[in-house]
């Protein structure tokens, strides 16, 4: 399967954790990181404190999204994250955005990720290393760049 993860962070040493995600996630059982976008700086959006290092990386797996999402929880508990309250700043936050073309909809799980479309800080790096993705159920994420291009974010790196 092919799966498209968001990475994010705004606590501690927010541009070294997004790194050490992204090297996490290569030494995830049977999965490579096939691409991983450039850093990008963004203003929080919904949530609170510094801005957010935000990156995303596709990956090539054989783990179920189930099997993903608790992979990708792992790497956020081995950063010390802590949940008091929705939307709170986090030293690392990574959410399972797509799961190849499929639909999921469950207690613990939804994919296509639900508010990925309204947020500059996941279509931007999405859409540099994947200028052609389709959302499913919604169409090319592109086309979504223009809704939120009120959403300060910079490249740097
Ligand atoms: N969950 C359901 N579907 C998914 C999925 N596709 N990927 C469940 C990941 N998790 C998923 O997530 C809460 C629960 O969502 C999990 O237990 C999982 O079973 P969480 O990571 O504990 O909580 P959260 O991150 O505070 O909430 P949530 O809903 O993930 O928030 P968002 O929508 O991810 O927003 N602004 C900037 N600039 N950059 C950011 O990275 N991130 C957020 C978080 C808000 N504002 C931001 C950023
Ligand atoms: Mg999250």
């Amino acid at each position: 399967m092919i799966a498209w993860v968001g990475i994010g962070a705004n606590l501690g040493q927010a541009r070294a954790n997004v790194l050490d995600a992204l090297a996490r996630l290569a030494l995830l059982p049977d999965t490579s990181v096939l691409r991983a976008s450039s850093l990008y700086r963004t203003a929080p959006v919904d949530s609170s404190g510094a801005d957010y290092i935000n990156a995303v990386a596709c990956i090539d797996t054989t783990l179920a999204p189930h099997a993903l999402l608790a992979a990708l929880q792992d790497i956020e508990l081995a950063h010390g994250r802590e949940r008091p309250y929705r939307n709170a700043p986090r030293t690392l936050d990574l959410d399972l955005l797509l799961a190849g073309d499929e639909t999921i909809a469950t207690d613990t799980l939804t994919v296509p990720h639900p508010r990925m479309h309204e947020r500059a800080f996941v279509l931007a790096p999405l859409t540099e290393i994947a200028p052609g993705l389709e959302i499913p159920g919604r169409g090319p994420a592109r086309d979504f760049l223009p809704l939120v291009a009120n959403q300060a974010i910079a490249r740097i790196a």
